[in-house]
């Protein structure tokens, strides 16, 4: 039980100043949306404030903890990208000694999603995508859609991220792909 400016200085202490303040707006953007849903306001931000806890962590560091941890081996072959989220749970119950599994599994999915997601994890998916200072062809259009309807949103980020994927001839994680056809191409 941290008060917030007691995790606040946790998460600053292990990221560059800008991405702490991407995890301020990913908080406030996230506390929006719960309200929005019908979720615990406090919780979504605690969540999104800590998404990104992991992100700046070495290599070394998550491949150790994929090894160690009884992980899917098959993220070995991907990077910091996929890892900050699917391993970086890992360091939040280490360091923080977070146990919450709402708030681990939300940081967990928040990159690649699931076919699954509950409300928190489709809240900080989303925040992630819209906080104020992104800006990409479409943020506007995600905005509104996910202002509208939460699944909407994270059907139009989880069509964005693996169309950019694709364009860059980057590998997919097989958990993205399934997001994917879960949300988007109508399978399972
Ligand atoms: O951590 P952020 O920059 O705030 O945003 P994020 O966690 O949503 O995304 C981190 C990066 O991960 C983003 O550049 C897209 C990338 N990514 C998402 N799914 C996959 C992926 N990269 C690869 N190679 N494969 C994936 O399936
Ligand atoms: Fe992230
Ligand atoms: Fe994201
Ligand atoms: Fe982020």
């Amino acid at each position: 039980p941290y008060t917030h400016a007691e995790l606040a200085a946790k998460v600053a202490e292990k990221l560059t100043d800008s991405r702490f303040q991407h995890c301020l707006r990913v908080e406030q953007t996230s506390r929006k949306l719960a309200a929005l849903n019908g979720v615990d306001q406090e919780l979504a931000g605690i969540t999104g404030l800590l998404h990104d806890y992991a992100k700046q962590r070495s290599d070394e560091t998550f491949i150790k903890l994929i090894k160690t941890r009884g992980l899917d081996p098959a993220l070995l072959n991907y990077g910091n990208g996929v890892w900050h989220g699917v391993v970086g749970a890992e360091l939040i119950k280490d360091e923080l000694r977070i146990y919450n599994e709402d708030i681990l599994n939300a940081v967990r999915l928040h990159t690649v999603g699931a076919p699954y997601m509950p409300k928190l994890a489709q809240i900080v998916f989303m925040a992630d995508f819209i906080e104020p200072k992104r800006d990409f062809p479409g943020v506007d259009e995600a905005r509104l859609v996910t202002r509208k309807s939460l699944a909407d949103g994270v059907r139009y980020q989880i069509q964005h991220t693996l169309t950019y994927l694709i364009s860059q001839g980057a590998p997919v994680y097989p958990q993205t792909l399934a997001t994917y056809n879960a949300w988007v191409g109508g399978v399972g």
